[in-house]
């Protein structure tokens, strides 16, 4: 990479990003009629909160993969000694996750891409998060606002998880201390969760959703 020219780094990392993407524009744009119906909506709502967390983690781990498949094509990032792979991805993993939110969120009705269709904020009531969730969809509009290219999302992207030095006053360098909140709060409602249910967390949740944001124990956590 030290050989390499900027354009052909940023080419680089916006083919991974688009790589990496589960979907690309053109098809969120085609699933945006694709909402939840009112009785599909309670069916959520009527979860228990442990039921409900379990399939958070599952859909949230499953984001944080394709995140770490996007990391692991930045040009440099496999260069990196381990331990440093491991903690770009500890600490920019969740935050990827919600920049690439934005992605698959519908400003004009307030929904988001979650288990095959759009869905609003009182879909996730069962999670007894709502400060949480208010959050995340703000932030999501916020990044909408910017209404940013997909290579822009791309680039932002590899930012946040390269953790490269702040500036100030740039409205996109202010999203990363939101970022930075959002992912605090996660972790805050998560050791409330944990309290509640160990069980479910210690043999239902997903062993990456674990490591990533229960057990900061470094150690076992593989990049392959
Ligand atoms: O492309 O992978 O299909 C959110 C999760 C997005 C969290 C996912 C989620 C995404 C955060 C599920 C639960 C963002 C896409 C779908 C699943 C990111 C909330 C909504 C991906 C973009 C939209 C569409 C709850 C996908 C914030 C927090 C997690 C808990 C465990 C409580």
């Amino acid at each position: 990479p030290t050989s390499m020219h900027i354009e052909e780094l940023c080419a680089s990392i916006v083919r991974s990003h688009r790589e990496t993407s589960q979907y690309h524009v053109e098809e969120v744009q085609a699933l945006r009629w694709k909402i939840f119906r009112r009785e599909e909506i309670h069916a959520y709502q009527s979860k228990s909160v442990d039921e409900m967390w379990q399939l958070c983690a599952v859909r949230l781990t499953d984001a944080v993969q394709y995140v770490v498949e996007f990391a692991k094509r930045i040009p440099g990032f496999r260069q990196l000694g381990q331990n440093d792979q491991i903690a770009l991805l500890k600490s920019g993993s969740m935050e990827v996750v919600l920049v690439r939110m934005s992605r698959m969120f519908n400003t004009e009705n307030s929904t988001v891409f979650f288990d095959g269709k759009f869905a609003g904020s009182e879909l996730f009531k069962s999670l007894a998060c709502g400060d949480f969730i208010a959050a995340v969809f703000d932030f999501a509009h916020s990044i909408c606002a910017l209404r940013l290219t997909e290579q822009q999302v791309a680039l932002f992207s590899a930012l946040v998880l390269i953790n490269a030095e702040r500036g100030r006053g740039a409205s996109l360098y202010q999203k990363i201390t939101a970022l930075k909140s959002l992912c605090a709060l996660h972790i805050e409602k998560l050791r409330w969760f944990r309290q509640l249910y160990p069980l479910t967390v210690h043999s239902l949740f997903p062993p990456l959703y674990k490591e990533l944001f229960v057990n900061p124990s470094v150690d076992e956590y593989e990049v392959q």
